[in-house]
């Protein structure tokens, strides 16, 4: 359907006349009807891909480009005086997960469509999605995040369920999604949703009446479990999500000829973390209630799902009190205990079992029994899973573990964040590598092309140029676009060490005003989130921002070195900053980041890391060869030596370095506490010194060798735009195309 018909049905106008609203909602309504006429995949054997989040973000441009209309459409709008960036920045972002696993769901779909699987996602459809971060004070504040209009990419279906909680029953509404591949298929995002969400339940910024479930199933996106009505709520969520999916699941397999003996010929389920384990027990219980034995429902469950960790922090690891699932969810407890006693039967190692002694259920216990496979996300991960955190699951089950290293999708992560970039890659070396990534090889034959390095650098630069102005307009930021761009992007965790860059802009800061000025100017720029409940990480946004402040406001330190902390880190600021960085910062503790992803993303995009050995950063390393990566600190087997041993003190090393110390002492300086607050800054303080779980200062050292190296090696510009050239070219292992063809030959075996 043309824009123009639509434009003339729905407000009979022309191009010309509408507002760049009206053209928003006319190319909505044109992409929806498009992708709805598109074929589905499809097949005897169907992918089920459950996760609590699915973090899409804007989907106009992207599906524009998937269909393969993006230039046409931009052109038509350009001859008419209007601007496709404008409109799509009308679009509100869905931000329907909290990071990494919510960003790669997403991905995953983006190829499933993409490479023709028989294979759909089932989440909830919130309401609000991640909370939408203001700054205040130099610190965080959460607002909510709607992002539903009267027209949105939502197509509301008849597929209505009723869920049974304890004493009282909810209708599920099924609302679709369709996702469209590069090319011609598409799949379908099934979001489920309670018709009786309570807008008006929400007060205070992003609280709000927890215990009315009716209301507010369905409201907000979890982003942390802060206090025990709020775990409550995250229990009735999951267990509405993975009923709704379960029967969706039973049905569709019915439709196809499935006779429920043989489910797992029709159907295979992947579980995005724990969150939608349930699916487990409800599909035992709804195969039951349908006639079949337990013996027999509990082998064929077995046989149809498959399990991703994507986490190796204990505290991450979902464990559920027997009494919340009792009262949430009575029906699935008989079927816990027997799953449980079942084990206790075979296996004498009570670190094994479903429930604990402190009556909690160990959800991945769950999904490592009475699942087919259980995998990582990274090399690094799955050994460390198999070696040590997963380790007696192991013993017992060798054959179930297996790794998939996490992927991004290239058509959003560079065709359509960077258009220069893809432009000249096309250029070079023809399309192919747009459905085959590992074409992207072909560009180290220009390795050694002066001509080539030079217009890598120049896509760089119109990059950089690019978020300035973006950041100027939408953020009041002003950057300098002839700094270094090292940038920092991903929620804000002890783990992730946004704290010990925070102390190398400190020291940078005493260097600067001791007169030893960098070659180049340096900006730092951060983009994170933290947790509403999470104190040290809003502690830590706090001493950034009362950075931010200070060297903006020092004539003698700004001219050199900025800091900036983006409000509000989206994956629509992600499109927008990763093209322009040259250096990113993948800075965890090793052995905690299970892969990364923006990592992949920043490679692709021609910037070179900054890192430890530490998730898929080990695998990245192996592929461009050291010398185009900067690699610092303690490995993962020294690391998870000093937890066992429990002989790091950060006191040591803040006694023993000055540098640290001086650093250290800075964040309650009294410059700082002119600047921010006593209590936030004197709590971060004191937990570096007496804490300092991750580990900071036993590696600071060697960060900011590496860090400086780095720096000085970005003045020698050709030599860096051969490191940029050989990121891009391996950037190919890391399309999620790859991933998915494994997780297909590997553990689904669609046809
Ligand atoms: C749990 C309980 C209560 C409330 C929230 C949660 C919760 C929510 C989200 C727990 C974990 C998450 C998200 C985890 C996550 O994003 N993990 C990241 O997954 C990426 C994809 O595999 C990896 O690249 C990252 O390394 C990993 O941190």
């Amino acid at each position: 359907m043309e824009l123009a018909e639509i434009l003339k049905e729905r407000c009979n106008k022309s191009i010309k006349e509408c507002s760049d609203q009206e053209l928003y909602f006319a190319l909505l309504e044109m992409t929806k009807k498009m992708a709805q006429q598109k074929e589905s995949n499809s097949g005897k054997r169907k992918l089920y891909y459950i996760s609590a989040e699915f973090l899409i973000g804007k989907l106009l441009s992207n599906n524009l480009i998937n269909l393969g209309i993006y230039e046409d459409v931009k052109e038509l709008l350009e001859k008419n005086g209007k601007d496709i960036n404008v409109i799509e920045g009308l679009e509100p972002e869905p931000s329907l997960g909290n990071g990494g696993l919510g960003r790669l769901a997403a991905c995953f779909l983006d190829s499933i469509a993409t490479l023709g699987l028989n294979g759909d996602g089932i989440g909830l459809n919130y309401h609000y999605g991640l909370f939408k971060q203001v700054f205040s004070d130099h610190l965080q504040c959460e607002t909510p995040n709607p992002w539903m209009q009267k027209e949105c990419w939502l197509t509301k279906t008849d597929t209505v369920y009723q869920i049974p909680f304890g004493g009282f029953t909810l209708n599920s509404r099924m609302y679709d999604i369709d996702v469209t591949g590069y090319g011609n298929r598409t799949t379908k995002l099934h979001l489920f949703d309670v018709e009786t969400v309570d807008e008006g339940l929400v007060h205070d910024g992003i609280d709000f009446d927890k215990e009315d479930i009716e209301k507010n199933l369905t409201l907000f996106l979890y982003p942390d479990d802060s206090d025990d009505k709020g775990r409550l709520l995250r229990v009735y969520q999951q267990y509405f999500m993975v009923s709704s999916g379960a029967r969706l699941i039973l049905e569709e397999a019915c439709a196809r000829g499935c006779s429920l003996h043989d489910l797992y010929r029709y159907a295979t389920i992947q579980i995005n973390d724990t969150h939608p384990t349930m699916v487990i027990p409800e599909l035992i219980r709804l195969l039951m209630e349908r006639g079949i034995g337990i013996d027999e429902a509990i082998d064929i469950v077995s046989k149809t799902c498959a399990y991703t960790n994507h986490t190796i922090l204990a505290e991450a690891l979902e464990k559920w009190p027997v009494h919340y699932l009792e009262k949430a969810v009575p029906q699935l407890m008989p079927i816990i205990y027997e799953l449980h006693n079942r084990v206790v039967k075979k296996y004498r190692d009570e670190s094994v079992y479903i429930i604990d002694n402190e009556k909690r259920v160990h959800m991945a216990h769950i999904d490592i029994h009475y699942g087919y496979s259980v995998n990582g996300v990274a090399y690094l991960h799955t050994e460390i899973l198999k070696d040590s955190e997963l380790n007696n699951f192991y013993r017992i089950y060798p054959e179930k573990f297996n790794n998939k290293t996490n992927g991004i999708t290239f058509r959003r992560w560079l065709l359509h964040c960077n258009h220069r970039l893809s432009a000249l890659i096309e250029e070079l070396i023809g399309p192919g590598f747009k459905k085959d990534a590992a074409e992207l090889e072909k560009l180290l034959a220009y390795v050694d092309d002066d001509t080539v390095l030079e217009r890598i650098l120049d896509v760089k630069a119109a990059c950089k140029a690019e978020l300035k102005s973006y950041l100027k307009e939408t953020q009041g930021i002003e950057l300098d676009e002839n700094s270094i761009f090292d940038i920092q992007i991903k929620r804000l965790h002890e783990y992730k060490r946004q704290q010990m860059n925070a102390l190398y802009v400190i020291s940078k800061y005493f260097e600067i005003k001791e007169g030893k000025k960098p070659t180049t100017p340096i900006t730092v720029l951060f983009g994170a989130k933290a947790a509403p409940a999470y104190v040290i990480a809003k502690d830590i946004i706090h001493l950034i921002l009362c950075l931010q402040d200070l060297i903006d406001n020092d004539p003698e330190v700004s001219p050199y070195l900025k800091v900036v902390m983006v409000e509000n880190y989206n994956v629509t600021l992600a499109e927008k900053l990763i093209p322009a960085a040259d250096i990113h910062e993948q800075i965890s503790l090793a052995s905690k980041e299970a892969s990364g992803t923006s990592n992949m993303k920043f490679m692709l995009n021609g910037a070179v890391a900054l890192g430890t050995m530490d998730g898929a950063n080990v695998e990245i390393a192996d592929l461009v060869g050291k010398d185009n990566i900067y690699i610092f600190g303690e490995s993962s087997d020294e690391v998870i030596r000093h937890y066992e041993k429990a002989d790091y003190i950060s006191k040591d090393f803040y006694e023993n370095d000055p540098e640290i110390k001086r650093a250290v002492d800075f964040i309650v300086s009294e410059k700082l506490l002119k600047l921010g607050w006593k209590e936030n800054l004197e709590r971060l303080y004191k937990e570096l010194l007496n804490k300092d779980w991750f580990m900071t200062l036993l590696d600071f050292k060697a960060y900011k060798e590496e860090k400086e190296r780095a720096l000085k090696e970005y003045e020698d510009r050709k030599a860096w735009a051969k490191k940029m050239l050989i990121n891009i070219a391996k950037a190919g292992f890391f399309s999620s195309d790859r991933t998915i063809a494994q997780y297909n030959s590997e553990v689904w075996k669609l046809s």
